[in-house]
């Protein structure tokens, strides 16, 4: 589909009233307390650059209250520097498990050895590192970003079935999470590994906006002004493409109809947005990971194994979907 790129900004910028959001995330069954004194967990948050991430912080907060678990919680602000420190503060505090979200994969290897040597058992949840020695932590519990990616291409492959092996190309913009976190090298390659056998769906440009909502607006606001081949927008995150659907429709056009647009999160705004047919195909990621992150916990301080890796359920939300029966999405 051709956008007319005029460089003019269109009707005037639509008031984006943030969605109340003011949910509480969904309650969950409290892990079951365990005997004994409750257990002091340090637990190192990036920091709150979503509604996904304030949700997951909710979560794993209840559920420590739910649990009688003693949280240590530290918000690094976007910043690995910030987790670092936290975590050696959690080891001199000697708690007795640490579990983080790695803002992003690399970088740990030092500090997981000082948490070894130390004795405390790590499980890292959300998001995923790489380390040299798996030793190094326990377990990981969260969300599988190359599945999500996959599920993100799977739909463009069923929206635009009639184009199949056909010599019409579809031309995506994607924009993408925190360069070299997981999600962002997931989805990426999730993404990427669907749509390969299929030639005629080419990537035109890949930019980015760190799962910010201003970057997303900014990105595509400059996008429009200079290109005007696109059949699809990829979001990496719902945050990043409630600003994308901003600078859509200052441009004038109808997003959802105009170019397709997938999102991954599944947060209410942009279930809302699905709903109201400005975006195509919503992929969820998980955010309520809380009660499985302190049964894995209690476990740990119990010095027991758990399994490596553990996925969260997700699942994908549809444009043809009747979702007048979802519940509030809590995030
Ligand atoms: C994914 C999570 C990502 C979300 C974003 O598991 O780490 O971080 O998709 C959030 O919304 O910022
Ligand atoms: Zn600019």
């Amino acid at each position: 589909m051709k956008i007319p790129g005029n460089g003019a900004a269109g009707p005037a910028l639509l008031l984006c009233l943030c969605a109340a959001a003011l949910w509480s995330c969904q309650k969950t069954a409290p892990a079951q307390a365990d005997q004994g004194r409750g257990i002091i967990l340090g637990f190192s948050q990036i920091g709150a650059e979503s509604a996904w991430r304030t949700c997951n912080s909710r979560s794993v907060q209840e559920a420590a209250a739910g649990a009688g678990i003693q949280l240590l919680f530290s918000n690094a602000e976007q910043k690995q520097e910030n987790q670092i420190r936290a975590l050696r503060s959690f080891i001199a505090y000697q708690v007795d498990v640490i579990a983080f979200v790695p803002i992003v994969a690399d970088g740990w290897d030092n500090v997981l050895q000082e948490a070894k040597d130390a004795g405390i058992p790590v499980l890292v949840t959300d998001r995923k590192i790489s380390v040299k020695d798996e030793s190094l932590y326990a377990g990981f519990i969260g969300t599988d970003s190359v599945e999500e990616g996959r599920n993100a291409g799977r739909f463009l492959l069923e929206k635009f079935r009639d184009r199949l092996g056909g010599a019409e190309p579809v031309r995506i913009v994607e924009i993408s999470g925190t360069v070299g976190s997981s999600p962002e090298v997931g989805r990426a390659q999730g993404f990427r590994e669907v749509l390969a056998p299929y030639p005629q769906f080419q990537i035109v440009y890949s930019e980015s906006g760190d799962f910010l909502r201003s970057k997303g607006y900014e990105l595509m606001r400059d996008i429009l002004d200079t290109r005007t081949d696109m059949d699809v927008i990829f979001s990496h995150n719902d945050g990043m493409v409630l600003g994308i659907l901003d600078a859509v429709k200052e441009r004038g056009l109808k997003p959802g109809v105009d170019v397709v647009i997938v999102t991954i999160d599944a947060e209410q705004a942009a279930i809302d947005a699905l709903i109201r047919g400005e975006i195509n195909c919503v992929v969820e990621c998980n955010p309520n990971q809380g009660p499985e992150i302190m049964e894995l916990a209690l476990v740990l301080a119990r010095g027991e194994k758990i399994e490596r890796l553990i996925h969260v359920d997700e699942r994908v939300f549809y444009e043809e979907e009747d979702l007048s029966a979802l519940g509030p999405r809590g995030y």
